[in-house]
């Protein structure tokens, strides 16, 4: 299978872009999608899965890959509850390969998914996008929560990961984390990759985790996906076909020691799913998301699509986070998820990856 260009969508009623908009979009084949209602430990039902998978082919995409299905709490705590929840999703793995799902995308970040301090930051041309202050990200994680879920309330939207009924606990649930230390939170993914490979095999189904963004401690929550040594450390000691990575050059390249193109030369084979995003940094630390173009900012995207090309990268791949562009604003846009700049990424990475084709005498 060549790569598929992916896009992410919320689903009807959750995301101000159509399916129809997006079959307008040149190159994009597989349509990323979740059941968006669902909390972290819930069953996705035969039906419900149904419902989305056949809109989604309706419009000739495919429904191949799933962002995400969220891991409960328990589960990455190590609590003994976590068999229990292991099994609804080992069930959930179950009704997505019956719909043809090939990949489930997810996370293991400890209360917290992605984190920004800024959601519509100038980038200085008139455009908005998201930024991280790095002096914001300090002990006050009420205060950085309170920002995003004032967002999410203030405009009627939810963000995966950012469920109100978990953040509603967050002093409870920052508690319940507390012994969990860096080695135990490896341990406790290990334990539910285990779990669930023989099912995924069963299923043909990959388990694709997202780096954790920003790949570094937060609020003194250990993070885990944040670097080389992780993946491989995640590759090797589960070592199954089905554990995959989300590549998120994003997340990744948060920290610019990170070199993305690298990590997909050395663990392409066991990439599933790749997030192209670009990061400009500040001195000072902080940065911004940034346009695809490579020289935008300074995650590498042309080396990172040349390294997928060269390793011969039969996954998926979807531009990540965008800025927001002309009237896209608070209210209107999700952040990060407006319709033009990831339109724009789409045809930056077709048009170089066009090219390598080309290059290579394949097209
Ligand atoms: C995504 C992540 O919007 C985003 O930043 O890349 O939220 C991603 O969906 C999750 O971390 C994967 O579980
Ligand atoms: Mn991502």
């Amino acid at each position: 299978m060549p790569m598929k260009m992916g896009w992410r969508w919320y689903g009807e009623g959750n995301d101000p872009i159509t399916l129809a908009d997006i079959k307008q979009i040149p190159g994009v084949e597989s349509i990323v999608w979740a059941l968006h209602h669902k909390l972290p430990g819930e069953i996705w039902e035969e039906s419900e899965i149904k419902e989305v998978v056949d809109q989604i082919h309706a419009y000739g995409f495919d429904a191949e890959i799933v962002e995400s299905v969220n891991v409960h709490d328990d589960i990455k705590i190590g609590l003994p509850t976590r068999d229990a929840l292991i099994e609804n999703y080992k069930q959930c793995i179950r009704n997505l390969g019956k719909f043809g799902v090939k990949v489930i995308c997810y996370n293991f970040m400890p209360v917290f998914d992605w984190t920004r301090t800024d959601l519509f930051h100038p980038v200085g041309d008139g455009s908005t996008a998201l930024f991280y202050e790095k002096d914001m990200i300090k002990d006050d994680y009420k205060a950085m929560a309170d920002y995003i879920m004032s967002f999410t309330e203030k405009y009627n939207m939810t963000f995966p990961g950012w469920e109100p009924e978990r953040m509603a606990k967050l002093d409870e649930l920052f508690k319940a984390y507390a012994p969990v230390t860096k080695d135990k939170l490896w341990e406790n993914l290990f334990y539910f990759l285990r779990a669930l490979m023989p099912v995924c095999e069963e299923n043909d189904i990959k388990m694709a985790i997202h780096m954790d963004d920003p790949p570094w401690d937060i609020f003194g929550l250990p993070r885990l996906m944040v670097d080389e040594a992780a993946c491989e450390k995640l590759l090797t000691t589960v070592d199954h076909p089905c554990n995959c990575l989300t590549l998120c050059t994003g997340s990744l390249s948060s920290n610019p020691a990170n070199n993305c193109a690298d990590i997909v030369r050395k663990h392409c084979d066991r990439i599933a799913f790749g997030h192209i995003r670009n990061i400009h940094h500040f001195p000072n630390g902080d940065f911004s998301e940034a346009a695809h173009r490579d020289c935008c900012g300074e995650t590498g995207i042309i080396e990172i699509l040349r390294a997928f090309h060269d390793c011969g990268f039969e996954g998926y791949i979807r531009p990540d986070h965008g800025r927001q562009l002309w009237e896209e604003g608070p209210g209107t846009c999700r952040p990060g998820y407006g319709k033009y700049d990831r339109a724009f990424g789409v045809q930056y990475m077709l048009g170089v990856w066009d090219l390598l084709e080309r290059l290579d005498g394949k097209s």
